[in-house]
């Protein structure tokens, strides 16, 4: 089956992982109430009269349930970006949203969690700390961003027009992230924003390598998420396309590195899928070609 991000009919794979979610949501809803009623059956006797192990089973069955369903209850897809500063991943979101909402440049960029999702106004705005701003184009936004002091855990929610941008449609949402090198707040950005993570993407730079910094913070992510669904993607390709002679070679090598760490170190994908997790991009060129 070919993938067509492009469809606006219901074929879009966005909007079958949105429709899909839903009806996960419904099945689960419906487990919830199964056990709820036969919960209450068992209680509206003498517990006595029971084994005890029907108990325990009951209660770690709502536990369970209880604890899926709160990953479900969103009905958007959240995907998260992490990677080392200036690798691009500012640049690969406006890329994605076919426009440069966020603030992208060399040195530290983004200084803090930014949210992207639709809204269906016809103006953008940003909410910080419940309070909204009216914002009219990237540059506002970004010296919004400088004004305040904000610290790296801090979360900007950026309501980008529906209207402006196709991906936002399909109630996906999109978080950029401060550099994995330049915070000693890992374990705060994990509770507060990978938990709750549909996907989780990693901006690497081809220019280099992986970097363990980088591996470091994906496997302090698995500690606590059993198995994190993460993409790699080699950015910066372009700059590599000027080396034609050793192009195969460095691709082969990353790729080979790439899949060593989701396969090995991270042991969340096998060696053929982890294939299909790594890519190589030029989030800049696909920006240009796309504004
Ligand atoms: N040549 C090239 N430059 C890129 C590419 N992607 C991003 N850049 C440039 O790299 C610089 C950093 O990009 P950002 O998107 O701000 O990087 P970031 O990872 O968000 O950086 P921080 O916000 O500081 O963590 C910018 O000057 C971009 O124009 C790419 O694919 N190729
Ligand atoms: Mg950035």
């Amino acid at each position: 089956m070919t993938l067509d991000f492009n469809s606006t009919g219901d074929d879009n794979p966005l909007r079958i992982f949105v429709s899909a979610k839903k009806e996960i949501n419904e099945l689960f809803s419906k487990a919830e109430k199964f056990v709820k009623n036969v919960d209450e059956f068992y209680r509206s006797y003498d517990e006595s009269m029971f084994e005890q192990n029907n108990m325990t089973f009951i209660d770690n069955s709502m536990e369970k349930i209880a604890g899926i369903r709160d990953v479900l209850a969103r009905n958007n897809m959240k995907v998260a970006f992490f990677g080392r500063t200036s690798n691009g991943k500012s640049t690969v979101i406006n890329a994605i949203l076919q426009n440069k909402i966020l603030p992208a440049g060399i040195g530290h960029t983004t200084n803090c969690f930014l949210q992207v999702e639709g809204t269906d106004e016809t103006e953008p705005f940003i909410v910080l700390e419940n309070q909204r701003h009216n914002i009219e184009s990237v540059k506002h936004l970004a010296n919004a961003l400088n004004t305040e002091s904000l610290g790296d855990s801090t979360l900007v929610k950026v309501y980008w027009p529906k209207s402006k941008c196709s991906i936002l449609h399909d109630d996906v949402v999109l978080v950029d992230s401060p550099g994995t090198d330049v915070t000693a707040n890992l374990d705060k950005w994990i509770d507060l924003y990978c938990l709750d993570a549909d996907v989780f993407v990693l901006v690497s730079n081809a220019e280099s390598t992986l970097m363990q910094t980088e591996k470091n913070f994906f496997i302090k992510v698995k500690e606590k998420l059993s198995k994190p669904n993460i993409f790699i993607l080699n950015n910066r390709w372009d700059a590599s396309a000027h080396e034609l002679d050793s192009l195969d070679l460095v691709r082969k090598q990353h790729l080979k590195r790439d899949k060593d760490f989701l396969v090995n170190d991270m042991g969340v994908l096998d060696e053929d899928t982890a294939q299909n997790h790594v890519f190589f991009v030029s989030a800049i060129e696909v920006l240009r070609a796309r504004l």
